[in-house]
């Protein structure tokens, strides 16, 4: 028998466990990964410090090996698929909070890019803190954006781009929404790990966030600007 199938999960102390998952998520075992989140569950971590934590933090070793050219394409698709085995657990857990809703935000990753995982976790936490959440998907054109603001009414657009030759679309998608008069109609968040607070503010944008929980706390920050502009 080889040594990793002697490996009992919940004999594992907790950083030996995340260590584990490190290991479980770069292989692509997804029910491996699912066990080790619903055992961090049993022992009360939240769900917030098990996505940060466990399966971000795996997925940023993916990352570095992918960019090495250690690990391919196929491997990263198992990688992906094992952290949206975990995602899907805690998702309902991240939204359970409860919380009044606070403002509906569309969201979707541009034209000609297919990541998903980050916007993803973006719409979980914004809906865990109590937003409303349209997710348009992958590989957006501008019409896909306009058409969902025309029928969702949403206060926020968000977009994200994991790619440097995606993320200039999304001044497409803003230069767009000026030239039909709709820009001040939103507020306008952008993300991806290859963008910056720079890039944000030069497609004109109202913020750039550099992850997740930044997402949601400059949403409500500019849910609560609006709120007293309209009181004012
Ligand atoms: Co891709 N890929 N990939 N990939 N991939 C990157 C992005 C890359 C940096 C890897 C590398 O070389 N180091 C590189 C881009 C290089 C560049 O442009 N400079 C790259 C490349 C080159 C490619 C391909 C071109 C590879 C190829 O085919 N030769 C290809 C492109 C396909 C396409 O889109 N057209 C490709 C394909 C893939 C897979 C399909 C295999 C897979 C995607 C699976 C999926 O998403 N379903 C994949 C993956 C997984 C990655 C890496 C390894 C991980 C991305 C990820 O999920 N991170 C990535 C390396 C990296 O980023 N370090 C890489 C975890 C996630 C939680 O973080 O997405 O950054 P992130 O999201 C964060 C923040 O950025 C922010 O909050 C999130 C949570 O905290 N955020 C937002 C994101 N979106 C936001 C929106 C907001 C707010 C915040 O709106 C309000």
């Amino acid at each position: 028998m080889s040594e990793e199938e002697d490996i009992v999960l919940s004999e594992l102390n907790d950083d030996e466990l995340v260590e584990q998952m490190f290991d479980d998520l770069y292989d692509g075992l997804k029910e491996e990964i699912e066990e080790g989140v619903n055992i961090l569950l049993e022992r009360g971590w939240t769900p917030y410090d098990i996505l940060t934590k466990a399966l971000v933090g795996g997925m940023t070793i993916v990352g570095h090996d992918f960019r090495d050219g250690i690990l391919f394409v196929p491997e990263v698709l198992l990688a992906a698929n094992a952290m949206k085995g975990g995602m899907f657990i805690l998702k309902p857990l991240l939204a359970e909070t409860g919380a009044p809703r606070v403002g509906k935000m569309v969201i979707g990753t541009v034209k000609g890019d297919i990541h998903d995982i980050g916007k993803n976790l973006v719409s979980m936490m914004m809906e865990g803190a109590g937003f409303e959440v349209v997710d348009l998907g992958i590989n957006n054109p501008v019409e896909n954006y306009l058409e969902a603001l025309e029928t969702e009414s949403p206060d926020i657009l968000g977009m994200s781009a994991l790619l440097t030759t995606t993320m200039p679309y999304m001044k497409v998608v803003i230069d767009t929404l000026t030239e039909q008069g709709l820009r001040e109609d939103y507020i306008v968040l952008v993300g991806g790990a290859p963008l910056n607070e720079e890039f944000g503010k030069a497609i004109g944008a109202d913020a750039y966030c550099r992850d997740a929980a930044v997402a949601v706390e400059t949403a409500k920050d500019f849910m609560s600007r609006k709120h007293n502009q309209l009181a004012g």
